[in-house]
């Protein structure tokens, strides 16, 4: 095809982000100081070591480089715990028949995720074996807002970035997909998301031609 899908996962094909709440409030109150859900906003699509510095600063909390590890040790721990049970049923709405669609059309995909478990997730919901190929936090140095995950995902598609069309659920994912100079679609929150190119609620809302716009025979 002409064109090239990437998608971000952690708000888009699966909520996860539910998950590192937990895990992560778990640490805020073995530190003793308050996490809540509009805290988490701030480590959605943001790397793991990046989420505990954002979360250090809302505790006003010092660690030594020590400490600091330790914890993101035993974050993933308890979020493996949450993760190792997921099941299909906790795909969201929409993504399935979106995969469909992009089958029929001969859309290649491929994942483009901050989270160094994505492989695992994908394996638990079944999804694993449908994307062309997976980037990850395993295969990126620098995190989003940096492009560099999807400019690997551009590469893996074989397209250049302008053919490439990113779906994203968070503020620094499309910054990211926007510095890649590739087509932004923003899942969620649309003033949140008012950067992006195109804007729907989630992935149920995208009308079946979508794509129609972007394929040129
Ligand atoms: C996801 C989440 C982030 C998380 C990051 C790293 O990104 O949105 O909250 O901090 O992965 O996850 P892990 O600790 O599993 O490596 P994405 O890009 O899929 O939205
Ligand atoms: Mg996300």
């Amino acid at each position: 095809s002409t064109i090239g899908v990437i998608f971000d996962l952690d708000g888009v094909i699966v909520d996860t982000a539910k998950y590192h709440f937990l895990a992560w409030k778990d640490l805020a109150d073995e530190l003793g100081f308050e996490f809540t859900e509009a805290h988490n906003e701030l480590l959605k699509g943001v790397s793991r070591v990046r989420s505990l510095e954002i979360l250090l600063d809302i505790g006003n909390v010092k660690l030594s480089e020590e400490k600091k590890q330790e914890y993101l040790i035993s974050k993933n721990e308890v979020y493996l715990g949450y993760i190792t049970k997921m099941g299909p049923d906790e795909i969201l709405p929409g993504a399935e028949d979106l995969l469909n669609n992009l089958d029929a059309l001969e859309v290649k995909y491929v994942l483009g995720s901050a989270s160094k478990n994505a492989p695992l997730i994908l394996k638990q919901v079944g999804l694993l074996d449908r994307f062309a190929a997976i980037v990850d936090g395993n295969s990126v140095s620098k995190a989003k807002p940096d492009p560099e995950v999807f400019l690997i995902g551009a590469e893996k598609l074989g397209l250049p970035p302008e053919k490439c069309i990113v779906f994203e659920d968070a503020i620094a994912g499309v910054e990211a997909a926007k510095a890649a100079h590739m087509v932004s679609i923003g899942i969620g929150d649309q003033e949140t998301l008012s950067h992006a190119n195109f804007n729907f609620n989630n992935l149920t809302e995208i009308p079946e031609d979508f794509f129609a716009q972007f394929i040129s025979e």
